[in-house]
C-alpha cells in the first residue's frame, strides 16, 4: 500500500474529505500540522516542523509572502515547492518518492485508491468513477467561489456576495436534480463525491459565523433558505454529517448550525 501523509493547517474540513475516506476505506492517514495561525511558524516541508524565530533568520530563502489564506510570510522549502508548485495545503505526499498532490479533491481521489472498500470511488465501474469526477470538479468551481467571500467576509463586496451566491445556486441545484433520481450524489451508495461535498458545504456554512458584517451591508446569509430551497441536498447534508464517520471527524464545527 502506498503510504499518504498530508500537511495543512488543522482542522481543515479540506482535510476531512481524505480522514473520513480513510477511515471508511480502513486505510492509515498520516496527518501533520497546526492551527492556521501558526502555519507561519511551521517550516511547509515533507517533514514538516515547527521553526522558531533564530530558525526563520536562516531560512530568508524560504521566505514567500502567503498568497491566499494567511497573514504575513510562510517558510516553504525548495523541495516542498518541487512538489507542491501552487503552493498550497492542503499538501499530500504519496508513496515511497513522496510524490505531491494538491488540490484536496485529489488528495481524497488518492485516498480512495488506496481504500480497501474500492466502492467509494465506483470500483470497477470506470464510467461511475468518471461521474464521481464529474461531480468533484463542479465541487471544487463552488469551492473556489466560496473561498474567495469568506476570505472577504469582514468586509465583503457586492460583487464578491453575488458571484457567490450565483455559484451555490448553481452548484446546489445540480446536487438536488442529481439527488431526486438517486439516494447519493452519484448514484445509489455513498461516494468520494458525497463525502466531498459534506466537507466543503459544512466549510461554506461559516458564513453564518459573520451575520453582522453582512447586515451592516444589508445583505443576508447566502444559506439562508437552505433548507426550503434545496430540501433534498439538506437532508442528505444532514443524514452525512450525523454518520458516526463524519460526526468523529467533524467534531463540534458544526454544533452551532441547526438541522
Ligand atoms: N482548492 C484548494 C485550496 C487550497 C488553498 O487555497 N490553500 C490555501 C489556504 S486556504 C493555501 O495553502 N495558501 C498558501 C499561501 O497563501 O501561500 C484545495 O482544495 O486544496
Amino acid at each position: 500500500m502506498n503510504k499518504i501523509r498530508i500537511f495543512s493547517y488543522l482542522p481543515n474540513p479540506r482535510v476531512w474529505k481524505s480522514i473520513i475516506t480513510a477511515k471508511i476505506g480502513g486505510i492509515d492517514l498520516e496527518v501533520i500540522g497546526d492551527k492556521p495561525n501558526n502555519m507561519p511558524n511551521w517550516l511547509w516541508d515533507f517533514d514538516a516542523k515547527p521553526i522558531t524565530d533564530e530558525d526563520k533568520s536562516k531560512l530568508k530563502s524560504f521566505e514567500i509572502k502567503s498568497k491566499r489564506g494567511f497573514k504575513g510570510s510562510l517558510y516553504k522549502t525548495d523541495e516542498f515547492i518541487g512538489q507542491h508548485p501552487f503552493g498550497t495545503v492542503p499538501a499530500g505526499f504519496v508513496g515511497e518518492g513522496r510524490l505531491g498532490v494538491f488540490e484536496s479533491n485529489s488528495i481524497l481521489r488518492a485516498v480512495a485508491r488506496e481504500c480497501k472498500d474500492k466502492s467509494l470511488y465506483g470500483g470497477d465501474d470506470l464510467n461511475l468513477t468518471s461521474r464521481i469526477d464529474s461531480f468533484l470538479d463542479a465541487n471544487l468551481v463552488f469551492s473556489r467561489e466560496f473561498q474567495v467571500y469568506l476570505l472577504e467576509l469582514e468586509d465583503i463586496t457586492k460583487y464578491t456576495y453575488e458571484r457567490t451566491k450565483a455559484s451555490y445556486e448553481f452548484y446546489l441545484d445540480g446536487l438536488e436534480k442529481a439527488l431526486s433520481l438517486s439516494s447519493f450524489i452519484a448514484g445509489d451508495h455513498l461516494t468520494i463525491a458525497d463525502i466531498s461535498f459534506a466537507c466543503e458545504f459544512a466549510q461554506f456554512l461559516r458564513e453564518g459565523h459573520y451575520l453582522e458584517q453582512l447586515k451592516k451591508k444589508n445583505l443576508p446569509l447566502i444559506s439562508k433558505n437552505f433548507p426550503t430551497d434545496y430540501p433534498l441536498t439538506f437532508e442528505h447534508f444532514k443524514a452525512l454529517c450525523k454518520k458516526e464517520e463524519f460526526s468523529n471527524v467533524m467534531g463540534s464545527y458544526l454544533d452551532w448550525y441547526e438541522m
